[in-house]
């Protein structure tokens, strides 16, 4: 259907992706995790690819979608990043309990990690939309990962829930204070205390998620939202992202939003004066910019 936007500037395309495969550069070959970008419009997709474990991950699967994630940043011809699961039975499971050890999720190298936790700052640092798109279980750090991207798309199959008081975990981080901010107070105390799971129509009226649609049309609706953000200022996005995560992120906060001001001074005639008249050796010339009200 046509939204007030799509009779403005025409219809958004429900067509299919043309996907192609993206080789990491100079990273090792992605075992864990599958990286593709849709050829000429901007969407890169990544996808944590270990259906047998319902999409749990162990620190070699966190480490690639973090070299995904910063492939997607450091290209100015991505403007979103679709995060999802392989197959239709979840999203993500969380940490991979057969290697949880002492201290952490024991990876290849015998040492334990919770380097789940830079990604979810990695996630929600990138200046870019971030969607998580989710069919099937998004369940303890899973159900993390999709809190931290900027939306989220459910398919009517999906189930949320933080599992962690009864497999001995909790994540005291974003994933206890975002998800408040998300549901208030005493929602995120029931999903913690309580281990619930909650079907997508639940999660939709607790502002878990943003849309749900059927499973067969998960894909087709996600491009849909990214297409339509793709229209729209890639530094309003941005810059919108950083406000809305200062409220939230204390001093880290305001060091994001801050960069976006220098970002955009760093643009104007009076920040290159600045500039210009030291490499010119002369005083800058401030005079000529108006101090506006
Ligand atoms: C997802 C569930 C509900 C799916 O149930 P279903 O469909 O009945 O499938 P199963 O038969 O249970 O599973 C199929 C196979 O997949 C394996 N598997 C599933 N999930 C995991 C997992 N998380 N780790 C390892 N293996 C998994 C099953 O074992 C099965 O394999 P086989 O057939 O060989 O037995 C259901 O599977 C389920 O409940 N899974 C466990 C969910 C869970 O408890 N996850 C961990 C929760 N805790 C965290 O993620 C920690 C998060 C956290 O709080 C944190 C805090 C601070 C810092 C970091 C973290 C962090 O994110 O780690």
């Amino acid at each position: 259907k046509p939204n007030s936007y799509g009779r403005v500037h025409g219809a958004v395309s429900r067509e299919p992706a043309n996907w192609r495969r993206i080789p990491v550069v100079a990273r090792e070959d992605l075992t864990d995790v599958i990286y593709e970008k849709s050829i000429g419009e901007g969407i890169a997709k990544i996808t944590i690819n270990r259906p047998e474990r319902r999409n749990a991950f162990r620190p070699r699967t966190v480490q690639e979608l973090s070299w995904c994630f910063s492939d997607a940043r450091e290209d100015p011809d991505v403007g979103v990043v679709v995060l999802t699961g392989a197959g239709s039975l979840a999203f993500c499971s969380g940490g991979d309990q057969s290697v949880r050890g002492q201290g952490g999720y024991v990876g290849a190298d015998g040492i334990a990690r919770l380097n789940v936790l830079d990604l979810q700052i990695q996630i929600r640092r990138l200046p870019k939309p971030v969607v998580a798109m989710v069919a099937g279980y998004a369940v303890g750090g899973g159900h993390i990962l999709h809190m931290v991207c900027d939306l989220t798309i459910a398919a009517d199959n999906a189930v949320f829930g933080q599992t962690g008081p009864k497999v001995g975990s909790f994540d005291a981080g974003y994933g206890s204070t975002h998800m408040a901010r998300l549901v208030g107070q005493k929602k995120a105390r029931e999903m913690w205390f309580l281990a619930r799971l909650y079907d997508a129509q639940e999660a939709h009226r607790m502002g878990l998620v943003n849309t749900v649609v059927p499973l067969d049309k998960l894909e087709e609706e996600t491009l849909v939202w990214c297409r339509e953000m793709l229209r729209n200022s890639p530094t309003a996005l941005r810059v919108l992202k950083a406000a809305l995560n200062a409220a939230e992120d204390g001093q880290a906060g305001i060091q994001e939003l801050g960069g976006n001001a220098t970002l955009l001074f760093y643009q104007s005639e009076e920040g290159n004066e600045g500039r210009q008249a030291y490499m010119e050796k002369r005083p800058p010339n401030f005079s000529k910019f108006k101090r506006l009200p």
